[in-house]
């Protein structure tokens, strides 16, 4: 038997069509491809059909009818949302890093102390994987309740061969089990840990010769990711790490210009990354590298906030054509937050990206930022019926209400995972 779904009477389907190929640049981002009074079709996890109510109606009496019935009278329909950049796997909270940055405290002292990413690290390592899954799988509940059905999810709060490997096979376990979709980055350059404190080339060496080749053997990951930035792993170092995660067939991304300007967006045009994240202190000069490349900006403006800083320069990146992607950074330490539409008003309030914008960069442009461009983020189809009603009734009004979770309905693969903003 076929499952059938049909979404019906919706005020708006954004389909963000016409980008399967490549991301959106420019103009582009704006084209969302709106059908005003529209209805979707999904069969066996896929679309099957979107178009005007009337075409749709006809279309699903032509196949004999659905096996499930939405009525999105009032509201809009989106692509499910794509969560590009994520820190998904990790145990316990730095709520008291809040407190000491509010004394004054950096992030880049709090981890030069000892603190973050290797407070992490140290409470990971302690953690079993039961215990990992566990506390990602409510993580990931809540990003499904905010419209989230992709996420990436990095590595990196582990600093060993044995506890890297342990938070991939948790991410691998996540995405085996879980409605949403986990894509896997290797990112054992997150932090140099304590014990090579005095010898951080040997620990890039254990990097690329150690801990490269054990996830290429249990294809644990499709992309290799560092932290490029002053005091962490400097603009050579992450070219070898990169550059040898090429020839393991990782596809290189980057933690690019976050707290100085470092020459990381540029390092990304060099090796061919498929997108450079963070970007708040970006020059105009790796801007244009960038665009030339065809590297995607992933925009995380929660990040600014929650650190205070200045967000990233969305209108430079976007007029020098650069595709612009947006993410939670979902993390314990810069952005404790599954709320994806929290960010997407973040970017227009703080950025100045325009609401069409937003959801383009929330969703096919995030797409291509993981590699996922032909499979989803638009509702074309063909492509996984993977789907959110939002009691909105046009996309302006998901940017212009701030704060609240207006997701009503959310389908993964055709199926409904959440109704009336709770799972089911
Ligand atoms: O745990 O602080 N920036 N990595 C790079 C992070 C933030 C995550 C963390
Ligand atoms: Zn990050």
């Amino acid at each position: 038997m076929e499952q059938r779904t049909y979404i019906k009477n919706a005020a708006q389907v954004i389909t963000v069509g016409g980008a399967s190929d490549a991301p959106k640049r420019g103009a582009e981002m704006e084209d969302l491809r709106i059908i005003e009074q529209g209805g979707v079709v999904c069969e066996n996890g896929r679309i099957r059909f979107v178009g005007p109510d009337a075409e749709a109606e006809a279309f699903v009496r032509s196949l004999g009818g659905a096996d499930t019935v939405i009525d999105a009278a009032g509201k809009i329909v989106t692509p499910g949302l794509v969560d590009p950049h994520t820190h998904l796997v990790f145990a316990g909270s730095r709520e008291r890093e809040l407190e000491m940055r509010l004394q004054g405290a950096t992030y880049l002292e709090i981890l030069k102390q000892g603190g973050g990413i290797l407070y992490s690290t140290a409470q990971t390592r302690a953690a079993t994987e039961e215990e990992l899954l566990q506390e990602s799988w409510k993580r990931l509940n809540r990003f499904l309740q905010h419209g989230v059905t992709t996420v990436e999810a990095k590595s990196g709060y582990g600093l060993t061969v044995e506890d890297e490997l342990k938070q991939l096979r948790v991410a691998r376990q996540l995405h085996e089990r879980h409605p949403v979709d986990v894509v896997s980055t290797f990112m054992g350059a997150h932090a140099v840990p304590q014990e090579y404190k005095h010898d951080p080339d040997e620990y890039v060496r254990i990097v690329i010769e150690e801990m490269l080749p054990r996830v290429a053997a249990e294809k644990l990951a499709e992309f290799c990711d560092v932290f490029c930035e002053q005091g962490v792993f400097t603009v050579e170092q992450s070219e070898r790490i990169l550059e040898a995660g090429k020839q393991w067939g990782l596809i290189p991304k980057i933690h690019a210009d976050e707290i100085v300007s470092f020459g990381g967006a540029e390092l990304a045009a060099k090796v061919g990354a498929i997108s450079a994240d963070h970007l708040l202190k970006a020059s105009d000069e790796g801007m244009r590298a960038m665009a030339q490349a065809g590297v995607i900006a992933v925009l995380l403006p929660a990040t600014a906030l929650f650190l205070m800083e200045q967000p990233a320069r969305a209108r430079a990146l976007i007029e020098a054509g650069v595709p612009v992607a947006l993410s939670t950074d979902r993390n314990p330490g810069s952005s404790p937050t599954e709320s994806l539409p929290l960010v997407m008003n973040l970017a227009c309030l703080t950025m100045k990206m325009t609401p069409a914008e937003v959801i383009t960069a929330s969703t096919i442009n995030a797409a291509h930022a993981i590699g996922r461009g032909r499979e989803i983020g638009s509702i074309e189809p063909g492509k996984k019926a993977d789907l959110v009603v939002f009691d909105a009734p046009n996309y302006v009004y998901l940017q212009y209400n701030f704060g609240v979770n207006l997701v009503d309905t959310v389908l993964k693969d055709g199926r409904v995972v959440v109704k009336e903003g709770r799972i089911v």
